[in-house]
């Protein structure tokens, strides 16, 4: 039995799905902890490209179940709409998918406030994906929410909604343009269809746990944008570290065997907020141009900088890997010297942690390494010795200045540009 957590290391975007995909193929269950359809993962699998957003990585692997757990929050239009996507690419999905009772539902009316409350932060907006997330977390948080297990009878599904509706509809008045009767219609259906998707997951899991199974997490977003850890108040409203992966599902600490941080070999951020390595110029611009960084869940260019190890430390002190998949590292192949961040200075001060407060963060003085480009393509290698020498050096630097192992190096977009190392 084992169970691999597969956390975003940065600020998202940083190929979790990739390797949740690759590692399916050896487990029997894939778990998503946090978030909801404001994550985006691409997946490049026998030559097909599939886009993810609440359901697993795992669906791709015809063997693996799958499940949306409790810590996450599930606008279920657009589940039923990214399940009928995955079949028209092939993928059957029938029986493998199931969501927790006890997830929070995300209602129009949450996405609706989303952008509201945007418009309410006038010229400092978080940049958010506008799916609903921060509203949905915040009505979970209060109590006013609705979960799964809500829908089932139609009285009290009804009962709790309108209450809900009518919180907001006070504090928005004229704003919130918003017929809550087309909802409360649609759900008629969706009570029928969801009887086969929504289960205990607490007895799902446990059962999989007294029968040895290799189970997987998938983070979603990156510790970047964790509530607590992240760039507060540029983050999204869940935990999306370690500590989500614990409340989110009901795995336990002891069954946990590898948590498995996931690096880009540079830096992106989708949104807006502090981002000390950002290169506004022609760097920032090839990267991403390079890396095709726009985003998979709004379509946003996601803007680009150079590797930041400070970052990285504290998001590892966060997570606690016991590994690291370094990926996108071909981006950097036609880049003649690269540049990682070492330290933070803040008023003629080398700061020793993270700063919490963004002003601090949005002006520290950043102090780089340079270290050697390759100038070489590197897709093609298949083991560690096939990388140029200044490649493996950039590798090393990382392993030596975080502290943690580098197993996997990504070195393309599909399941077999990926080199291990035992
Ligand atoms: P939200 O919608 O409340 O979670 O937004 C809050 C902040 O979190 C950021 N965020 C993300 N950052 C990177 N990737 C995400 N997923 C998509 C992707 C993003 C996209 O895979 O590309 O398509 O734009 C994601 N989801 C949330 C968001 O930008 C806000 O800064
Ligand atoms: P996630 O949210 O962490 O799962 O990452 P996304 O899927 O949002 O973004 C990562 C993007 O990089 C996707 O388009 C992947 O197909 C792609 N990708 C993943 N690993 C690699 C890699 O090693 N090299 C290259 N060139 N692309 C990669
Ligand atoms: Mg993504």
């Amino acid at each position: 039995m084992s169970v691999t957590v597969c956390l975003g290391a940065q600020w998202g975007d940083e190929g979790k799905g990739k390797l949740v995909d690759i590692l399916a193929h050896d487990s029997h269950l894939c778990c998503r902890a946090q978030g909801g359809n404001n994550a985006g993962h691409t997946i490049v699998a026998n030559g097909v490209t599939y886009d993810f957003h609440i359901l697993p990585s795992g669906l791709v692997n015809p063997q693996c179940m799958n499940i949306v757990g409790s810590g996450c929050v599930v606008h279920v239009p657009s589940f039923f709409r990214e399940l009928e996507a995955l079949e028209k690419h092939g993928l059957k999905t029938e029986g493998r998918v199931f969501i927790s009772d006890r997830a929070h539902i995300v209602f129009d009316v949450h996405q609706l406030v989303d952008g509201l409350e945007e418009v309410e932060l006038g010229g400092s907006l978080i940049g958010t994906t506008k799916k609903g997330i921060g509203p949905t977390y915040s009505t979970k948080m209060t109590r006013s929410g609705l979960r799964l297990c809500d829908i089932f009878d139609e009285q009290v599904f009804e009962t709790k909604f309108r209450r809900l509706v009518h919180g907001y509809q006070k504090r928005f008045g004229d704003l919130l343009k918003y017929d809550p009767e087309e909802e409360i219609q649609r759900f008629k259906e969706y009570r029928i269809k969801l009887q086969d998707y929504v289960i205990d997951q607490i007895p799902l899991i446990q059962s999989a746990k007294e029968k040895k199974s290799n189970i997987l997490v998938e983070g979603a977003n990156a510790i970047m944008l964790d509530i607590d850890y992240g760039t507060y108040p540029f983050v999204t409203s869940s935990n999306t570290g370690l500590g989500g992966v614990l409340t989110g599902l009901t795995l336990g600490w002891r069954s946990l065997t590898e948590v498995v941080g996931v690096v880009k070999a540079y830096t992106t951020r989708v949104g807006s907020g502090p981002f000390p390595t950002e290169q506004l110029n022609l760097t920032g611009e090839a990267l991403q141009k390079i890396g095709g960084e726009v985003g998979v869940t709004t379509g946003r260019k996601r803007r680009c900088g150079w590797l930041d190890l400070v970052l990285l430390k504290h998001s590892h002190i966060c997570n606690d890997y016991t590994s690291l998949n370094l990926t996108k590292l071909d981006v950097l192949d036609s880049f003649s010297e690269l540049k990682v961040a070492t330290s933070y200075k803040y008023a003629g001060q080398t700061l020793d942690s993270f700063p919490a407060n963004p002003e601090i963060l949005s002006n520290v003085e950043v102090v780089y390494e340079t270290l050697p480009g390759w100038n070489k393509p590197t897709t093609g290698a298949k083991s560690y010795f096939d990388l140029p020498v200044q490649a493996r050096k950039y590798v090393e630097r990382i392993e030596q200045f975080v502290g943690v192992r580098v197993k996997w190096i990504g070195v393309g977009p599909a399941r077999d540009h990926m080199i291990v190392r035992s």
